[in-house]
């Protein structure tokens, strides 16, 4: 839909508030980034992934949602999504602050808990939406997951019962190309990763991920068949993790230099920009103004999530079970007292 230097190629489907508002949370999540890293370096932060050159596929797919009845059930890369559904900025800041409340999810925000587990959410993904079938909601699930997480037995699992259950879910495989250092070369043997949908009886769709306008498209129409009631299908978007795949990685150890050249001149964010500046509707100025504006709600939602108190050791065994069994609260207790003063 648009090519690298802003240029439409299709109809566009997104009209221009709506084109800066998914720019926005572009920018916002590439300056969140740098402070996380930032922050991460200092000690004030855990290990942390970044969405950085995935973010036209995260906010192309997630501006297809509506935040009121569909579903996420998220990895651990894309914050955008989260966002845009109305998770605090602070909780995830929270969460990589390494306290436990920044996992919680609001009430009244339809999404699971991030997943470290590769895969794990998945079959809650075709569960959630299968479950809103039987409840009559013609709400949607999109589940987001790797090349990496893809080879997970828990995938074909649970495309085999979305298929079967025509469960409203939309697989939303992110092919950055790269698990952590093994390449896409040596993660399947298959042409696209897209066309196993074929064998699970879903539709499979391939799309640029760095494309913020026909990821939006593709996903959009995988809602409207969803909703409708036609069930499943696999978005492979085709992107590039253009950064290290989380703080504790050193990319310049395997990472082909060329390829990655290669993908750092097909920026999502300067695509989308490249579009609104031949629009007449971006300039240096408005640019500067985001990115400024940007710079301040990640330092206040910092601010925020620095005066929530600090867990303590004991926050380990809390919230794991509403009624700890008797083994776990000797372990807790042991803990505490094991910790004191420490
Ligand atoms: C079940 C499981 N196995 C291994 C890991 C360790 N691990 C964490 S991230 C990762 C690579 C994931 O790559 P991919 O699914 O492509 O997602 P990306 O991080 O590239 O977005 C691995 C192997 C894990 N978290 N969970």
């Amino acid at each position: 839909m648009l090519a690298q230097d802003g240029t439409l190629t299709g109809a566009p489907v997104m009209n221009d508030e709506q084109v800066l508002e998914a720019l926005r949370l572009m920018i916002l999540t590439r300056t969140f980034d740098e402070k996380a890293t930032a922050m991460q370096r200092q000690g004030r932060f855990g290990t942390f992934s970044s969405v950085r050159g995935q973010e036209a596929s995260v906010v192309g797919c997630s501006f297809a949602l509506d935040p009121e009845k569909d579903w996420l059930a998220p990895q651990y890369r894309e914050l955008p999504a989260l966002l845009r559904h109305g998770y605090p900025m602070e909780n995830f800041a929270l969460y990589f602050m390494g306290n436990p409340r920044g996992g919680a999810i609001p009430e009244n925000v339809n999404m699971l808990p991030l997943q470290i587990s590769l895969a794990a959410q998945i079959p809650q993904a075709t569960g959630v939406a299968w479950g809103l079938k039987l409840q009559g909601s013609d709400g949607v699930v999109v589940t987001f997951f790797g090349d990496g997480a893809s080879s997970e037995g828990d995938v074909h699992e649970s495309m085999n019962l979305a298929g079967v259950t025509k469960a409203p879910v939309i697989f939303f495989l992110q092919n950055n190309g790269w698990a952590i250092s093994t390449p896409r070369k040596n993660q399947t043997a298959a042409r696209s990763f897209a066309e196993r949908a074929l064998g699970y009886g879903i539709y499979g769709v391939t799309v640029d991920g760095n494309d913020l306008l026909a990821v939006h498209q593709v996903t959009a129409e995988a809602v409207a068949r969803a909703r409708a009631g036609e069930g499943a299908t696999l978005i492979e978007s085709v992107t590039y993790r253009t950064g290290a795949h989380n703080t504790a990685d050193d990319p310049s150890r395997y990472i082909d230099q060329a390829e990655l050249d290669e993908w750092v001149k097909k920026d999502p964010i300067e695509r989308v920009e490249n579009y609104l500046r031949a629009k007449g509707v971006w300039t240096d100025e408005t640019a500067q103004a985001m990115r400024d504006d940007c710079a301040a709600e990640i330092d206040a939602a910092m601010t925020k999530a620095r005066a929530v108190p600090l867990a303590g050791p004991e926050a380990l065994f809390d919230h794991v079970y509403v009624d700890p069994p008797q083994r776990m609260t000797a372990q807790r207790q042991s803990w505490i007292e094991r910790t004191a003063g420490a």
